[in-house]
């Protein structure tokens, strides 16, 4: 087996040793943090929601899911760092009745760590604080997380919030997170979807009009 696979497996068994061992291995050997990330690792959360939807895994396993993977970002330096925030105002935050934060957080991180100013208002986040922190920060993007299908349409709330206190024709409206597609985003009014962060990232841009070229 190779040391991605033996990472996305240890990772499924909650295997905290054989996982370690096989990050640091991989790390060793040059691999880009961001590759572990949105490759073997989110592969293995994938895996551990399925075996959650079976009755195999119950909360508890996910929590410990969650718990290896914030250590494992935390010993790869994956922390909010930087930057020269020129690009734009972000507020970022998981909807009301949600409290996955994982991939909201790295979506944070990585808009940070390229550029932007990010307000991350955490999790279970209503229509009034998104709308505030859009309004406090001047936000130029208000960016909207949900992994649940009975959450997602929240965001529609948000935006129409956003609609009533006259802040939609100033503030872009960015979604992402397992519930939703492309065709979601569409559908309630946002303006641009990321299927990851790396994806987020460009879309924020393109919303903004920057160029690749600029940052
Ligand atoms: C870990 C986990 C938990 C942990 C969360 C811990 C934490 N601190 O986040 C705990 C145990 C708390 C939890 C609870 C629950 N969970 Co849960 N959970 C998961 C699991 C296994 C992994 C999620 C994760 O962290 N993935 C890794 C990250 C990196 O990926 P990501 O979040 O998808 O983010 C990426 C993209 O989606 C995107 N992205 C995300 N947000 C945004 C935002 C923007 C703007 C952009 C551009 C992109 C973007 O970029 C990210 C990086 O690439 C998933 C399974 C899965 N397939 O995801 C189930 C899953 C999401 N959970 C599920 C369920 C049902 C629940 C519970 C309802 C269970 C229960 N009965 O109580 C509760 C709900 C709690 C609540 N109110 O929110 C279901 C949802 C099903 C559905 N269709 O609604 C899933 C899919 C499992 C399953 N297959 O059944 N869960």
């Amino acid at each position: 087996m190779d040391l991605r696979e033996k990472l996305k497996e240890s990772l499924i068994d909650l295997d905290e040793d054989a996982f370690f061992e096989a990050l640091r291995g991989l790390l060793a050997g040059g691999e880009d943090p961001w590759d572990i990330i949105l490759g073997p690792m989110s592969e293995a959360m994938e895996e551990i929601g399925k075996l959650y939807e079976e009755g195999e895994y119950f909360i508890a396993e996910m929590l410990v899911a969650a718990e290896i993977f914030k250590r494992a970002l935390k010993e790869m330096g994956i922390e909010d760092s930087s930057t020269e925030a020129t690009l734009g105002t972000v507020v970022i935050g998981t909807v009301k009745g949600d409290v996955h934060d994982i991939g909201k957080s790295l979506v944070a991180t990585m808009l940070r760590a390229s550029g932007f100013k990010v307000i991350d208002l955490g999790v279970d986040v209503d229509a009034d604080r998104f709308v505030q922190a859009a309004r406090d920060n001047d936000a130029d993007i208000v960016a909207m997380s949900a992994l649940l299908t009975t959450t997602r349409n929240y965001m529609k709330v948000v935006i129409e919030r956003l609609e009533e206190e006259g802040l939609r024709d100033r503030v872009k409206v960015l979604i992402g997170g397992l519930s939703t597609s492309k065709e979601f985003a569409e559908r309630i009014g946002a303006d641009g979807w990321g299927k990851n962060a790396i994806e987020g990232v460009e879309v924020a841009k393109r919303l903004l009009g920057i160029t690749s070229a600029d940052g």
